[in-house]
């Protein structure tokens, strides 16, 4: 059965969400998170009223069980603090001052695919970053940019092979961790090194693309002044390298310290702009530093999958392009008939480099099933042969464990799709791996199946192949926007496939792909700009970057991106350093419209009521000398939902394809827009946004699309492009329902089988045969609570973790898994921290789901969605 809450005024609730941390009561104040998010034992962050000042540190000091391990004070008003005893997060929370406790959550690095290389990066050129160097001299010297991450392989000769020496680009920074730290091992302790020597790899990568040196790396900026302010550990047996979040808020105060101009983040977290990570990176933007943060690879989560700190107030959040080219080399392959010279992928694990000087004999042997997969045992003596198989069916590592038992010294694995790919390998192999595209393999199939065939490749000899999709937004991309309906991710840069330095002791090169290689790009390109123009402020850094930027095209159809999956689109800095206007705001995110015939927009045809909204833009000519002329246009993009029609999530946004029927697209209008803006002027004008009329809204559109700008201060041939992304909810999303509807299976009650329950009322729950109860949440919610009621209506308490803040957009599939499973096994709390356990008695009872729609005032009852189980026994 549902249950709505009544109409609810409109937006009343921003100020009301952030007002849930100012009350008394001390459990109101304790974040809790649900049981699969790994927290570490008896440590908390503490966060003090914004009003109290550090010392109010003092008071835990000096407390009994309290040890305070980290005091902050430049990003973050509070503490982390280690409990002993009986000293828990209740205890915490009680002292005066005290604005929320939270536990301090692990974070781990993501996987990257990587492949080791060695060549030259040909990004440079449609990113304008070729031009700002060699045509304006720009290397961003002068500019600070502190990087938060694995820690640097520093003695790499494109890296500087220097430590905080005179001319060396490395002057800050410190490891924070040291390299054995396991939140998995209860005696894990923080060991720094003297040097955040990089055992992982990914922050060697991004350090390339910030600032190689060359002369096969070329970073964005090889002119910045760097520090390295290393968090994780060296990766542990699983491969898995950790941090924990206590540890990244004191990197990112030291990196404040120090006076950076630009500092690098990504880590992905829940989502939410309120989380201890977001919160300092706004107070760093809040004291003029520029934070720039990857929204994430999980673009398999859809819409809403956008990460924290990248939705963090002021942050400048980074999504993905393709590369254009792909990195590789060529190696000879002779037949009985021919030669060839083929292209072959980098190594697929670094540091298993595939070099054979001298012609060494292919194979192209058949698995136990007779296929070339290799997905079967292989039984052909492959002894000093490398082995042909074809990509797909299994997991390449299990093609690679296959080849290597049969005694091949190496892998060739054809690909089933244009170009090349760098897969993923969990558990490496012993052998070195290659891809090739698939018409070379079939070359080496064919010569194979006439007589004896040999490949030789040597070391370093580079070549690149072109990418099809180069330049369109990475297919593993974060679509935003962030819960607060913002536009996110702010801008793109090349990360798909980005050839960068790597630790000498991993062959010193690698091919990473994510949106963790686009960041670091961003910083350089503000580096560049900042260099150029640094008068500019942290806002008006975004704001050229952003209106200069050229919206991308979807790798799917080519259709152009939405702004919740491209924002303004590929990056610019040489566009951005020579713009001569200032147009504000760089975005333009619909949090709310008004239904209604249009208010001002005099002459047209809306006086029939539409869904609209109006805001103000500035331009301001910056050109002292010529007045310019200026056009505008309205370039829609598909509309997207994340809703079915029969309501269930599409993971996959369902696309309204825009085909140019004015009906069914968003429409801009700007009638006050003035022609000309005169020399060093500002002009501000009202543009009316009208969501698409013809849509229905029961369908849960979210539009989009660009204003185009056109100004000319020369001739017509010169004109140059502004845009500006605007993106907004074709309906009112304070009403938008977050969870799903039952009918299409969620939530639903399951058994310990994960097989959803038919009759509920004949399943006898008991503490041996518990049942579970799972719930989707389509968009992110403020605070999800799942109580065990009575028959008579009387709340048991919480299931366990069933009292959850910040909860995240659901997705069974993404990097950050948020699918999340209740225990219904008759046990319920009677307070948030799942503490105070009772047993419920036998008899019947249902789960009560209240969930806080978008924009929710958390106290408001009827801003919640309600949904009440079917009735269940308990034994
Ligand atoms: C919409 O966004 C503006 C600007 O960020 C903000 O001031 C306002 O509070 C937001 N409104 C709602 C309903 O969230
Ligand atoms: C994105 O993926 C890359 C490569 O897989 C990884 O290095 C990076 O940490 C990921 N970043 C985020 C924010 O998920
Ligand atoms: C890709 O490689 C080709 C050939 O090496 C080169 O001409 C082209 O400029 C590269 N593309 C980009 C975008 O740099
Ligand atoms: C690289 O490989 C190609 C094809 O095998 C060969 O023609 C060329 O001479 C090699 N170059 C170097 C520098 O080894
Ligand atoms: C495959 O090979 C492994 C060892 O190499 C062996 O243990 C296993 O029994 C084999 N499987 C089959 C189906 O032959
Ligand atoms: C990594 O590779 C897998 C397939 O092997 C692919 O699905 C995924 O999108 C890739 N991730 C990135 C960040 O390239
Ligand atoms: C691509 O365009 C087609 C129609 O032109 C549309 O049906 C499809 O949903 C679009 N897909 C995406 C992801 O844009
Ligand atoms: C759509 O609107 C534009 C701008 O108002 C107008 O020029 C065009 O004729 C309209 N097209 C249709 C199909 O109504
Ligand atoms: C809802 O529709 C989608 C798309 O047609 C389908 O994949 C899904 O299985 C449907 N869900 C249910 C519960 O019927
Ligand atoms: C700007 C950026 O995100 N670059 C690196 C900065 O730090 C994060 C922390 O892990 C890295 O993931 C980024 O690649």
């Amino acid at each position: 059965m549902w249950l709505f809450g009544p109409i609810s005024a409109l937006f009343v609730a921003l100020v009301g969400v952030l007002a849930i941390v100012t009350t008394s009561d001390p459990h109101k104040k304790i974040v809790t998170y649900p049981s699969h998010v790994e927290i570490k034992p008896s440590s908390y962050i503490v966060e003090f009223e914004d009003h109290l000042p550090t010392t109010h540190a003092d008071n835990f000091h000096t407390m009994p069980g309290v040890n305070v391990h980290h005091q902050y004070e430049h990003v973050f008003n509070g503490i982390s603090v280690k409990t002993q005893n009986e000293i828990d997060a209740t205890h915490l929370a009680s002292v005066d001052g005290v604005k929320r406790v939270w536990p301090v959550r692990y974070y781990k690095l993501q996987k990257t695919n990587s492949s080791s290389a060695s060549s030259f990066p040909f990004v440079h050129q449609p990113t304008g970053v070729n031009q700002a160097i060699k045509r304006l001299g720009m290397t961003g010297k002068g500019v600070k940019v502190g990087i938060v991450d694995t820690g640097v392989d520093y003695s790499h000769p494109e890296l500087g092979n220097c430590w905080k020496t005179p001319g060396c680009p490395w002057q800050y920074g410190e490891d924070f961790i040291g390299d054995s730290y396991n939140p998995k091992d209860p005696d894990t302790a923080i060991k720094p090194n003297p040097t955040p020597m990089d055992c992982d790899g990914h922050g060697t990568h991004v350090s390339g693309i910030i600032a190689g040196q060359g002369p096969t790396v070329y970073g964005v900026a090889p002119g910045v002044t760097l520090g390295m302010y290393r968090v994780f550990s060296c990766p542990a047996a699983d491969g898995s390298t950790h941090t924990s979040e206590d540890i990244i808020i004191k990197a990112l105060e030291s990196a404040v310290k120090d006076n950076h101009d630009i500092i690098n983040m990504s880590l992905g977290g829940g989502g939410w702009p309120f989380e201890p990570i977001s919160i300092a990176c706004t107070n760093a933007v809040k004291r003029g530093i520029t934070v720039v943060a990857a929204i994430g690879n999980d673009s398999v989560g859809g819409l809403h999958s956008a990460s924290a700190p990248a939705v963090a107030e002021g942050v400048i959040s980074v999504g993905s392009v393709s590369n254009w080219n792909d990195t590789g080399a060529m190696a000879t392959v002779t037949t009985a008939q021919s030669s060839k010279s083929v292209f072959i992928s980098m190594p697929v694990i670094p540091g298993k480099a595939f070099v054979f000087d001298s012609a060494t004999p292919l194979a192209a042997p058949l698995d136990l099933a007779g296929s070339s997969l290799g997905c079967s045992n292989i039984t052909d003596d492959l002894s000093g042969k490398i082995a042909v198989l074809m990509r797909g069916t299994c997991l390449i590592e299990t093609k690679g464990k296959m080849a290597q038992n049969a005694g091949a010294i190496g892998v060739v694995l054809v690909n089933n799709v244009p170009g090349i790919v760098y897969p993923a390998i969990e558990h490496p192999f012993d052998i070195p791996m290659v891809v090739v595209p698939t018409a070379d393999g079939q070359f080496m199939m064919e010569g194979i199946s006439h007589g004896a065939t040999t490949i030789v490749a040597h070391k370093y000899n580079t070549s690149t192949i072109p990418i099809e999709s180069g330049g369109q937004v990475s297919t593993f991309s974060s679509i935003g926007p962030d819960p607060l309906l913002n536009i996110s991710p702010h801008i793109l840069a090349p990360g798909g496939n980005i050839y960068s330095t790597f630790p000498l002791k991993k062959e010193g090169y690698a091919i990473l792909s994510g949106t963790s290689m686009a960041a670091p790009y961003v910083v350089g390109a503000v580096a560049l700009l900042k260099e150029a123009r640094p008068e500019l402020s942290v806002s008006e850094l975004d704001m050229l970057l952003s209106t200069t930027a050229k919206p991308a095209l979807l790798a799917i159809n080519e259709s152009i991106a939405h702004p919740y999956a491209g924002g303004s689109g590929l990056l610019n800095v040489y566009n951005a350093i020579k713009a001569r206007a200032k147009i504000s705001p760089p975005r333009l995110s619909i949090n709310s419209t008004t239904w209604g015939p249009i208010s001002g927009l005099v002459g047209t045809q809306y006086i029939e009521p539409v869904r609209w909204t109006a805001r103000i833009i500035t331009i301001e000519n910056t050109d002292k000398a010529k007045s310019v002329h200026v056009s505008s246009n309205n370039n829609a993009a598909d509309s997207l939902s994340m809703f079915f029609p029969n309501g269930s999530i599409a993971y996959k946004p369902r696309v309204w394809s825009s085909n140019g029927d004015n009906d069914t697209e968003p429409m801009v209008y700007a009638p006050e827009m003035p022609e000309s803006i005169a020399a060093g002027a500002t002009e501000q004008f009202t543009v009316f946004i009208i969501a698409p009329k013809g849509l229905k809204e029961s369908d849960k559109w979210y539009f989009g699309g660009y204003i185009n700008f056109k100004l000319q201060w020369e001739n017509e041939a010169s004109a140059v492009d502004y845009n500006i992304p605007y993106a907004g909810f074709n309906g009112d999303f304070a009403q938008l329902n977050p969870i799903n509807l039952p009918d299409t299976g969620l939530p639903v009650i399951v058994d310990m089988n994960d097989d959803p329950v038919e009759n509920v009322y004949e399943l006898a729950i008991s503490r041996k045969a518990p049942a579970k109860f799972r719930l989707s949440i389509a968009v992110p919610s403020q605070l999800a609570t799942i109580k065990l009621v009575d028959a008579n209506d009387n709340v048991v308490g919480y299931l366990p973790n069933g009292y959850h803040p910040f909860v995240p957009h659901t997705c069974p599939v993404c990097q950050s898994a948020s699918f999340l499973p209740y225990a219904i096994n008759g046990i319920a709390y009677t307070d948030k921290n799942s503490r105070n356990a009772v047993m419920a008695p036998t008899g019947t009872y249902h789960i009560h789901v209240s969930v806080l729609r978008p924009f929710g005032d958390i106290n408001n009852a009827s801003h919640y969605q309600i949904w009440d189980s079917p009735e269940f026994r308990i034994e």
